[in-house]
């Protein structure tokens, strides 16, 4: 006889005879929250008072096994029981508990299984302790029964990397001990019978011993500290695997006490803002409702940013046609995109089947016509709108109907350039960042005739590119480059006031950005904004101190950075040194200008930098380039290197507080009143006590 009861909304009971099956159910990823820690400690304590019970299997319906703590309680008053004190009692139950794991175990998903006494995976099964990528750690038994069971350098790995492993390597590392195919179900009925059978043996976690590897402890710690000098979480992890080789009861606590002291960090804050603002960018009634099907992508243009998107198609399975005016432009489109996929080989993100698959489906064209296929086309020529209206002219009579006509421009406007077709609803932006085909960002810029099922379609096709899709509405440089201009200037600014190039790189970089933004230029090319400054140099106002001349005549010196060996830094020795010719221009500039130098420390040169930043971000909120916030910040988190753990500009303007801000943009508006001015927004938000995560949550 078979009695199922359930305990809550989250967790039910099956009993028949000796077996008792645990269902966990909380869609849509079973995360761990109150009800199911709850129910679990409830079901565990009822189960071991019941007699005929002489085993438990826990499993869980849908798609997948736990896959974590519930991420949203985070930053609220925790309420017990605690996670760790379920496992606890799970791993107590003085009847063997087995864990039945499909689809995606995680984090404390993972960690509740390695509490049970055995752990059965079905096949497709992942398993991983992704704690890290939120600044945290596992917190409720991973970094102290996983080395029982893998080893410290496996937990290592798991922990510090945060990725996921799949079903095989966990098994081989002993972190499962069966993979079998199945419905999670059945395989916990039949699993649970072994058990009492004797064919499957069970034993608690934590009474087995750790090998001590202090090399390991000592390595690992040292390149930690070299390469994530500014991340909290990652230290914590190895002085919790340290611990393991502890009691452990002594290494819960003092993973326990590490956890907390993470869960208290700003760092956080901001990257658990990250992992729910990358899934918001895209839920909004725009990226909804009906979409164009796209099976094949046309792409006009074979320069670096062509080939990068062609690649990023290729590696989504789409088949691309590239057009070209010229055969050596074809030919050097062609030869970028086999490097970019052979890269992705050699990196191991791509087999050499599917490489051969992907190219394959890319057929070069010198002719337009053969564009009449296709469901997307994508303009990706240089910034002229002179030849993108001709383009689009002829798009309009070559395409077929319902295709959807997209242009990559990085500033100009959308409505103009749909002004050439007599189907403006087909057009829209889609703005791909550099090398395309790595960077994740695409903004999706919605014209003022874009028909509904064109922008839905565009953030189906950025998903299906595994990119962040993020709205934007038409100005000159969207949300990023529009914000990115501005603080540009602030850069300039504080290099014509005193700073070298090099000093305002490494204090950004000690903010925790990649890399300074003179070392950016220098990588990119100093040409690109030479050009842009060329295009917009009727709209400069001559009384606007910060227009950059001294990379204008760094320009045109022939100095472009990298390609050329020379920019603001010399690359002719081993390492990159300041460029002593381009200081001599900046001094020769400071002169005409009649400035006298000024020394700024680190965190000045940050504040104005961030200030700056901030000041535009919060206008193209203001006039509804971006719809929220949190579309800024991934903009900045996904397309320009602005640090992961900071949560993006907006999300770091409500840890330096309105009050502050307004404050400094009121200060440095006694040097330059023209510049920095205190946006309406911030005002209002002031007035208000608003923030803007305030602002996301109103949407
Ligand atoms: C932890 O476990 C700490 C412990 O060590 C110690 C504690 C003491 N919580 O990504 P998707 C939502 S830390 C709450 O679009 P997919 C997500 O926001 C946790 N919500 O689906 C989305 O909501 P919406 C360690 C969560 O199939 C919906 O579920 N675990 C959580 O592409 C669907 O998600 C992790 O870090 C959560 N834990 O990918 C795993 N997870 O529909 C984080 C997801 O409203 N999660 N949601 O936008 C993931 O990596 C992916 O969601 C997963 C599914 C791979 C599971």
């Amino acid at each position: 006889m078979t009695d199922t009861r359930a305990l809550n909304d989250n967790i039910s009971i099956e009993q028949s005879g000796d077996i008792a099956l645990i269902c966990i159910n909380n869609p849509p990823v079973n995360a761990s929250g109150l009800l199911v820690r709850q129910g679990l400690m409830a079901a565990i304590t009822d189960l071991n008072a019941t007699a005929e019970v002489k085993v438990i299997a826990i499993y869980a319906a849908g798609r997948t096994f736990v896959a974590g703590a519930d991420i949203k309680e985070f930053g609220k008053p925790p309420v017990e029981p605690f996670l760790p004190d379920v496992f606890n009692a799970i791993e107590a139950s003085s009847i063997p508990v087995i864990s039945i794991l499909h689809g995606t175990a995680l984090g404390g998903g993972f960690e509740l299984a390695l509490a049970t006494h055995a752990r059965i995976g079905i096949e497709g099964l992942k398993v991983g302790l992704p704690e890290v990528n939120l600044g945290l750690l596992p917190g409720a038994g991973g970094t102290q029964r996983l080395p029982r069971l893998a080893g410290m350098a496996f937990t290592m790995d798991m922990a510090l990397g945060g990725k996921p492993v799949n079903g095989a390597t966990a098994l081989e590392a002993g972190a499962i001990d069966r993979l079998v195919s199945g419905d999670p179900r059945k395989v916990a009925l039949s699993a649970a019978q072994e058990v009492i059978d004797g064919t499957l043996p069970t034993r608690p976690t934590g009474s087995l011993a750790v090998e001590a590897d202090p090399d390991l402890l000592e390595a690992t710690a040292n390149k930690l500290r070299m390469k994530q000098p500014h991340l909290y979480s990652p230290h914590k992890i190895v002085e919790a695997v340290a611990a393991s080789v502890k009691p452990l009861e002594e290494g819960l606590q003092i993973e326990r006490a590490a956890f907390l002291s993470c869960m208290d960090t700003p760092q956080r804050a901001g990257l658990i803002h990250a992992f729910f603002g990358e899934r918001a960018v895209s839920n909004i009634p725009e990226a909804k409702g009906d979409t164009r099907d796209i099976a094949k992508v046309g792409i006009i243009g074979g320069g670096t940013m062509g080939s990068g998107i062609a690649t990023a198609c290729l590696l989504a399975g789409l088949p691309v046609r590239m057009i070209e005016v010229a055969q050596d432009g074809l030919d050097r489109g062609l030869a970028t995109v086999t490097n970019n996929l052979e890269g992705a080989v050699k990196r191991g993100k791509l087999t050499e089947a599917k490489k051969d698959a992907a190219l394959a489906a890319f057929q070069p064209s010198l002719m337009m016509e053969d564009l009449s296929d296709v469901d997307l086309v994508i303009e990706a020529v240089f910034e002229s709108m002179d030849v993108k209206r001709d383009i689009f002219g002829k798009l309009d009579v070559i395409c077929k109907e319902g295709a959807i006509l997209a242009s990559n421009t990085s500033y100009l406007d959308i409505n103009d350039i749909a002004a050439c077709t007599k189907r403006p609803q087909d057009v829209l932006g889609l703005h791909f960042f550099s090398p395309a085909h790595v960077m994740r960002l695409l903004e999706i810029v919605q014209g003022k005739d874009t028909a509904p099922d064109v922008l839905a379609s565009g953030f189906a096709f950025a998903k299906r590119l595994k990119k962040v899709g993020v709205l934007a509405q038409v100005c000159d440089g969207f949300i990023g480059n529009r914000i990115m201009n501005h603080y540009a200037k602030a850069v300039g600014y504080l290099v014509l006031d005193g700073a070298s190039p090099a000093e305002v790189d490494q204090a950004l970089e000690g903010f925790g950005l990649a890399m300074g933004p003179h070392k950016v230029g220098d990588l990119a090319g100093l040409d690109i904004g030479w050009a842009n400054r060329k295009r917009t140099a009727d709209q400069r106002d001559p009384a606007d101190r910060y227009a950059t001349p001294h990379a204008d005549r760094i320009c045109e010196q022939g100095w472009f950075g990298r390609k050329t060996g020379t920019g603001y830094y010399d690359y002719s020795g081993d390492r990159p040194v300041p460029n002593p010719a381009a200081l001599a221009i900046i001094d020769e500039i400071r002169s005409e200008l009649g400035i006298t130098p000024q020394a700024f420390s680190a965190e000045e040169i940050v504040e104005r930098y961030i200030t700056a930043m901030i000041v535009e971000a919060v206008r193209v909120v203001e006039d509804g380039t971006a719809k929220r916030p949190v579309d800024v910040d991934m903009v900045f988190l996904f397309g320009y290197g602005f640090p992961r753990f900071r949560g993006g500009p907006l999300h770091e303007a409500d840890q330096i507080g309105i009050d502050t801000l307004i404050a400094r943009i009121e200060r440095y508006g006694t040097e330059d009143p023209r510049y920095w001015q205190v946006p309406a927004l911030l005002r209002k938000m002031q007035e208000d006590g608003e923030t803007f995560a305030g602002l996301n949550r109103k949407g």
